[in-house]
């Protein structure tokens, strides 16, 4: 007999958004350790959750089709056995993470910045994939396929990548997170993962890739969906006399994940301040902080890591001053020196909005 399956995990520490199925972000105290534990790892659906009706997850059929020489199907057992199986840890964010700092607001999840995560994915690479089926010299885009619908029955998701990220070393077909089975409520039995691509790139419950001689045209990719204005747009310009582009990059983010907003602290303390920064195609290379609302900064001291799709953690410590509250304000840059704006920079949906992240402490 076939089971459904049904969510399972304990996600009731999170923060839920009202919606027909669960979208639900990790509030920043949680997202301290380095690795994002499952049941405090932010949820993102686009649609209601599938009907997957499944004996066990190594049955669950992949097929790879479109512009190949050769059409192939595998079960997750083939997967396994036929390709090398890597693990890498990676931040997932949500293109719209930040989205509620936009003023004026805009539609969409009002997701504050608890839309990331960071995990340890394991599985076969999508390019050793793609390659036992022969692409053609016309392939160019993939197109990713799956079973969930928005609660009207339309295609929930279809989104893809440019070849050249389908065929690089990290992007990978993943069944485990965390070193445990790919969960159901994160794509489980096998998901797209595509360090550094917003998380609409890592499609969930992936049945089917096809490669494409064009950029692919599936749900949620076109109009202004996960797509960014070639300039900046102010809310009363015209969308529709504007450039729009698929976004293929996230931009470079900080998080201060301790201590918590709450905390008091007396006159003369330190203050110890850490969290993590990252980005997408370009590394992150300093995170600077401010204790005094912006008008001075200081370095601060940052971990390096052999992962290089791994958020870093940074810290940095100062002393309470003087009574009153304090705005401490973190602030990361990449290798090409591009850092984060200290205030929101407006676009038509609110996607990679990476201003700034503030907290207020207050000293006694
Ligand atoms: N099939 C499918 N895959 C999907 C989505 C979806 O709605 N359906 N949402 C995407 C988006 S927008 C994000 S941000 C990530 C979220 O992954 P998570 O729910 O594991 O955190 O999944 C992506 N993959
Ligand atoms: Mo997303």
């Amino acid at each position: 007999m076939a089971r459904t399956i049904t969510p399972s995990l304990n996600k009731s520490r999170l923060v839920a958004y009202e919606g027909a199925t669960l979208n639900a972000e990790t509030p920043l105290h949680l997202l301290d350790p380095a690795l994002t534990p499952i049941e405090h790892f932010f949820v993102r659906n686009n649609g209601v959750w599938p009907d997957l009706p499944m004996e066990d997850a190594d049955a669950w059929t992949f097929t790879v089709g479109g512009s190949v020489e050769r059409s192939r199907r595998w079960q997750l057992s083939e997967l396994k056995e036929d390709f090398e199986i890597v693990s890498l840890t990676a931040v997932l964010e949500c293109a719209g993470n930040g989205r509620a700092m936009l003023d004026p607001p805009v539609e969409g999840v009002a997701w504050g910045l608890g839309a990331v995560g960071c995990a340890r994915f394991t599985g076969v690479r999508l390019r050793d994939v793609l390659s036992a089926c022969e692409p053609l010299p016309e392939a160019v885009y993939t197109a990713h396929h799956s079973p969930d619908r928005t609660a009207g029955g339309a295609v929930a998701l279809s989104r893809g990548l440019p070849l050249w990220k389908a065929a690089a070393p990290e992007t990978l077909l993943a069944f485990a997170m965390n070193d445990a089975p790919l969960p159901f409520e994160h794509g489980g039995p096998l998901r797209v993962i595509a360090p550094g691509f917003p998380g609409s790139a890592w499609q969930k419950w992936v049945d089917r890739i096809d490669l494409r001689d064009r950029v692919h045209d599936g749900a949620k990719m076109n109009g202004l969906d996960y797509r960014l204005p070639e300039r900046p747009l102010a809310p009363d310009d015209d969308a529709a006399q504007t450039q729009f582009n698929v976004i293929e990059d996230m931009p470079v983010r900080s998080i201060i994940t301790a201590p918590s907003a709450q905390l008091r602290l007396h006159v003369g303390a330190p203050v110890d301040i850490a969290g993590w920064a990252w980005a997408g195609r370009i590394p992150v290379s300093a995170v600077h902080v401010s204790s005094d609302g912006g008008r001075s900064w200081e370095r601060a001291e940052l971990d390096s890591t052999e992962e290089r799709w791994a958020w870093r953690r940074f810290r940095w410590t100062g002393v309470a001053n003087a009574p009153g509250p304090i705005e401490i304000i973190a602030r990361a840059f990449d290798v090409l020196g591009r850092s984060q704006p200290l205030s929101s920079q407006w676009n038509p949906r609110g996607y990679c909005n990476n201003a700034c992240h503030r907290i207020v402490l207050g000293v006694i």
